[in-house]
């Protein structure tokens, strides 16, 4: 009969102590829960910060929650997490549709990212069909609400722990 291991799994031992990952929100995302609830559902950025922290950290990571309105803010904290960070949670929100800067600094990791969408950007105007960060993260996640960013988180340390 094989052994039970009574070690941690793998993913939780890599991450444990390990650098955080980063979960970086873009323009408006801060107005989250107040406005078009119909869409976005009626959680605040600050209950989604709550929600993936906890998540993290019933898995021995650690997630740092970061929020800008400013595209160049964004290109320096992805920048910053070349060096700190285990992986990138990126909700560009419309700089998804936009920004080159940030496809370019985002094309520059080497560590995993995944593109997360609260609404099902498919479902919604053309101008929100394509994005600039899809060609250059690991996976996108879009339409499931607030769960794409722990789903979003559970991928990237399952990828971190191969
Ligand atoms: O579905 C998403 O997560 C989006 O990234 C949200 C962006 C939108 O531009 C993308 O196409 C899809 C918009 C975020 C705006 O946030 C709001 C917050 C409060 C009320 C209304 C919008």
């Amino acid at each position: 009969m094989a052994k039970k291991s009574t070690s941690a799994p793998k993913s939780v031992a890599k991450a444990k102590g390990g650098k955080p990952v980063y979960v970086l929100n873009g323009p408006n995302l801060n107005l989250l829960g107040l406005r078009e609830p119909e869409i976005y559902g009626h959680t605040s950025l600050a209950d989604i910060e709550k929600l993936v922290t906890a998540h993290a950290k019933a898995r021995g990571a650690t997630a740092l929650c970061l929020q800008s309105n400013h595209e160049g803010e964004l290109v320096t904290w992805i920048q910053e997490a070349r060096s700190m960070a285990s992986g990138v949670i990126i909700n560009a929100a419309a700089y998804s549709h936009t920004s080159i800067a940030i496809h370019d600094a985002l094309a520059m990791l080497d560590i995993p990212a995944v593109e997360v969408h609260i609404s099902n950007i498919y479902k919604r105007e053309e101008f929100r069909h394509y994005s600039y960060m899809s060609s250059v993260v690991k996976g996108v996640i879009c339409g499931l609400g607030v769960q794409g960013y722990t789903l979003a988180l559970d991928a990237i340390l399952a990828d971190i722990s191969k």
